[in-house]
């Protein structure tokens, strides 16, 4: 957990906790016992205290913050037992200083930092604040302004700022353990507490801006407890404390920061393949072909490209490869004007670019990705033409959305290389990729692809072949719901604000304008064949029949004057309120709580459905995928999350209620959550 050794006339005490030195209990007591050693060693007249792993620490152990272990040497006291040393404690730090590792180095008489020293308090991205002292001790050593932003932020800083800032004290050129040997044997430093210094100057008028800044609206409270943490800041360090651990404690309790928790462990979560042997080693992916230079083939080159891989776009018409190479460059060097790249970078990118008139040209990269258009019979020439061309042991990806990846693998003589990678669009921009197993696919091909998802910074999702995967299956089961409720009584406007307010980042109507009314249509009209017993609604056929096809055509379920804003249309209106008169619908007063609990039932019922087929690993895995692909707010958690938190037995008690009511069958309750209501138990615990 740590290593104490003597050196000289200091007590070394090295953090090593890996992965990321997280402060857990053992690491606290430990810690504690190291600086009790130094008092009543004569020998010694300072203690030095660093990470090993080429990084301080990551923070508090954030799997106890539901556990008692979280107040086993609880770090809040162990910082001020470090702080109220008799003997001076120096912080030598490399790498990431965050959260309560930060909170110690605060209290730490003296810091040192090299060169690769990263400091951030990040409680704020778990709905928290930094509850060890954080938020007493930084505002005093650097200001409240600067202090505010760094703690309402949760961004990261590097050594040079704060130098700067006067968070530490000097930089060390090499080591900074050595370093802090040098300092000690110039003279033994003073006991200079930061708790002792006066509050900022700046106090009143920084927490008062920062006051200013917070959004009513927002899920997580945690950035105006950090306000009025700083706002307490007196003579009486103590008191602050004690209002900052109060309010830590009520912060820990919200939904948000339960959920914000759930997200970060779950989103690493997801990287784990059951079943996958530990000697599977993912294969190296250097070069990649990418069939289709249209809107998804460009965005995947941009995303590859920023990775650092090499890529080759396939693109049979001239016209078409110079739109692609043209729309690839105008991106990458935008980014180099709002100066979020150097020209250099941008540069060995567009160098790491070629475009080619033929599948000639793939015979030797190490994953093709194909993203042509949606059609059956052009996958079967592209793959067909792939298996004669490729590598055997290069891996064949179809970027599809909604064909069956086994049909498409049965055109390649080893299926077993074929792996769908569902890329989100804009794919440069959107987290998510569903990586879509195939019958045949081989564990090796799915670790490969989920390797290569991170390493091109994605969340990368496994998914099950189905109509839609996940996210799209559940998302229809969440438009059908948005249109039922259309003919009952509601207007978009009202649907996409409920769901707005509620949290999503965008409601299901006006996400249908931005993919296209014209998208739904098609999948309406596959699914009318394939699912005939699960009818839509008629409205946005109507819809479509009128030519208007969503933000692309200027005109869907709302205007698009400027191209971009949704404002109601009359006509539209006008259209649903005879629609519901046409079916007999008469129609009523919807309330927005209605709204929230049915779109949100039905993306839960139908994520519970693909758990429960092993279309998904986990529940997690279907929580992952709305947070990162589907614009469901952090912290919500997910629709699986949500499902725990309201009560299993109350969901499943709405549903049976739901299929009592107008098309009830919509609403007939997955297996799973039964099965979970009579065993008593969460989806949480399917997560592993
Ligand atoms: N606690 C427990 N586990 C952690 C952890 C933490 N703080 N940080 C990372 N892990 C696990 C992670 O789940 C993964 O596990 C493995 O370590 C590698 O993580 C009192 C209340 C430090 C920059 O919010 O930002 O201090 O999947 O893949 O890319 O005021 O992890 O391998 O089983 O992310 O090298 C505040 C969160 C805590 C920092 C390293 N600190 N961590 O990134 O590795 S609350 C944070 C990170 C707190 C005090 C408050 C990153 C990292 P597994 P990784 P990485």
């Amino acid at each position: 957990m740590i290593e104490v050794e003597r050196v000289g006339s200091i007590l070394e005490v090295r953090l090593a906790n890996p992965p990321v030195n997280a402060m857990g209990a053992p690491v606290r007591r430990a810690v504690l016992e190291a600086i009790v050693q130094a008092e009543v060693d004569p020998a010694v007249v300072a203690v030095v205290i660093t990470g090993k792993g080429g990084l301080f620490s990551g923070g508090a152990d954030i799997t106890e913050f539901e556990s008692p272990a979280m107040r086993d040497h609880f770090l809040p006291d162990l910082v001020d037992r470090i702080e109220q040393s008799s003997k001076p404690v120096i912080a030598a730090i490399s790498g990431t200083c965050f959260g309560g590792g930060l909170e110690t180095v605060l209290s730490c008489h003296y810091r040192i930092a090299d060169a690769t020293a990263r400091f951030s308090l990040p409680e704020v991205k778990l709905g928290l604040l930094p509850g060890g002292g954080g938020t007493q001790r930084l505002p005093r050593l650097v200001g409240a302004a600067a202090a505010l932003d760094i703690m309402t932020s949760g961004r990261a800083l590097g050594a040079k700022e704060a130098l700067a800032l006067g968070l530490v004290d000097q930089l060390a050129e090499g080591d900074p353990v050595a370093a802090a040997h040098a300092l000690v044997a110039s003279g033994v430093p003073a006991l200079r507490r930061s708790c002792d210094l006066p509050a900022p100057a700046d106090q009143a008028e920084a927490v008062s801006a920062a006051r200013s800044r917070l959004k009513p609206e927002a899920l997580s409270t945690a950035p105006a407890r950090i306000a009025d943490c700083v706002a307490v800041i007196g003579t009486d360090f103590q008191a602050g404390r004690a209002v900052e651990a109060e309010l830590f404690d009520g912060l820990r309790a919200t939904e948000a920061s339960r959920a914000l928790r759930h997200a970060f462990f779950g989103e690493r979560k997801v990287a784990r393949i059951p079943g996958l042997a530990k000697d599977v080693a993912p294969r190296s992916i250097g070069s990649v072909g990418i069939v289709g230079g249209g809107l998804m083939g460009t965005g995947i080159a941009i995303a590859l490209l920023g990775a650092g891989l090499s890529v080759v776009i396939v693109e049979l018409r001239d016209e078409a490869r110079d739109k692609a190479g043209g729309c690839i460059r105008k991106t990458i060097l935008r980014d180099v004007e709002k100066g979020r790249i150097t020209q250099e970078r941008a540069d060995a990118r567009l160098a790491a670019l070629s475009l080619a008139p033929s599948l000639e040209a793939l015979d030797q990269v190490d994953l093709v990705i194909e993203a042509v258009f949606e059609d059956l019979g052009v996958k079967e020439q592209v793959f067909t033409a792939l298996d004669r061309i490729t590598r055997p042991d290069a891996i064949l990806a179809s970027n599809t959305s909604t064909l069956d990846l086994d049909k498409i693998a049965a055109f390649v003589a080893d299926p077993s290389r074929v792996v769908g990678l569902h890329f989100f669009s804009p794919a440069n921009i959107m987290r998510l990729l569903e990586v879509v197993r195939g019958a045949k696919t081989a564990l090796a091909v799915l670790a490969s692809a989920m390797a290569f998802a991170k390493r091109i910074g994605k969340i990368g999702v496994v998914s099950g072949v189905c109509d839609g995967f996940i996210g799209n299956r559940m998302f229809e089961e969440y438009l059908r719901q948005a249109y039922f409720l259309l003919e009952e009584g509601a207007l978009p406007q009202q649907i996409d604000g409920a769901m707005e307010r509620w949290g999503m980042a965008m409601g299901p109507l006006r996400v249908l304008d931005l993919a296209g009314q014209d998208i739904g249509w098609a999948i309406r009209q596959r699914r009318a064949v394939e699912q005939p017993d699960r009818p839509y609604s008629q409205i946005c056929d109507r819809i479509y029949a009128l030519g208007r096809y969503g933000q692309k055509t200027g005109k869907g379920m709302y205007n698009y004057a400027d191209g971009r804003t949704a404002q109601p249309d009359p006509e539209i209106e006008r259209l649903i309120i005879d629609y519901s008169a046409e079916i007999g619908v008469e129609r009523r007063v919807i309330s927005d709580e209605e709204i929230v609990e049915r779109c949100l039932y039905a993306l839960i019922n139908e994520g519970a459905r693909i758990v429960g087929e092993g279309i998904a690993y986990r529940p997690v895995d279907v929580d992952m995928i709305y947070l990162n692909g589907y614009g469901f707010a952090r912290e919500r958690g997910g629709p699986l999350f949500q499902a725990d938190e309201i009560g299993l037995a109350k969901v499943l008690e709405r549903l049976c209620a739901l299929a009592k009511g107008r098309n009830g069958w919509s609403w007939m309750p997955a297996p799973l959550l039964e099965q979970l209501v009579v065993q008593a138990k969460l989806f949480e615990g399917l997560n592993g």
